[in-house]
């Protein structure tokens, strides 16, 4: 259940199953407080993954730019806290792949329906490039990318599913990646979509 991507990144099949009742609890907490939305690009394009997010830092694009920020451009406030479950799921999953201590302070919540995709880029609007990021997949199954340290880099092709937990530190921390279109599904307990949490410190 445990597979080494390249060195940094961990896979943890199913690591999240054991909670993923309390996390789709949270997750209607959080999306009820902090819908998700389609955010726009700098370049002025409408993002087909949905976004919200929890915890101190909120990750945002718009036509200035991307950024983290403490509160929810649509409503004023501050971002919902992030739930104990989520913040214990992914001190955990950092600890299995040798990252004691990570304290994530942002959560972005990511919403794909079938057709959806995520293109290849690098997650760079964080801090400390020394903490890993963990991503947790819920719902239906996607194909992840996960290229190397060049855009041109051929990325390798990984299937997520259900409760797959991915630790991204050390060296894969700055690789390019990217989800391809999903395909047509329906998952039991989260319906038409899959549901990606990306813990991150991101100050
Ligand atoms: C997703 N989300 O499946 C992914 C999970 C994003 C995003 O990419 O930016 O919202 S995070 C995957 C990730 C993060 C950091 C590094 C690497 C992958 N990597 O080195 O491949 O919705
Ligand atoms: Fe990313």
């Amino acid at each position: 259940w445990c597979e080494q991507l390249c060195t940094g990144a961990v896979v943890l099949r199913r690591f999240a199953l054991a909670h993923e009742a309390a996390i789709l609890t949270a997750l209607d907490g959080i999306t009820g407080a902090a819908p998700l939305r389609h955010m726009i690009t700098p370049g002025g394009f409408r993002m087909s993954v949905a976004m919200t997010n929890c915890g101190r830092y909120g990750w945002v694009t718009d036509r200035t730019g991307y950024r983290y920020d403490t509160t929810d451009p649509a409503s004023g406030k501050p971002w919902p806290g992030m739930p104990e479950v989520f913040l214990a799921l992914a001190q955990a999953a950092a600890s299995s792949a040798g990252f004691d201590g990570f304290t994530p302070d942002a959560c972005l919540i990511n919403r794909y329906e079938p057709g959806t995709r995520l293109s290849l880029h690098q997650d760079r609007n964080e801090r400390d490039f020394d903490a890993p990021i963990v991503s947790v997949s819920l719902g239906i199954p996607a194909v992840f990318q996960f290229g190397g340290a060049r855009r041109e880099d051929k990325p390798m092709r990984v299937p997520l599913t259900h409760g797959d937990v991915v630790v991204w530190g050390g060296p894969a921390r700055l690789r390019y990646h990217g989800v391809l279109p999903l395909k047509e599904a329906t998952h039991p307990l989260v319906g038409h979509h899959r549901i990606n949490l990306t813990f991150r410190k991101a100050a």
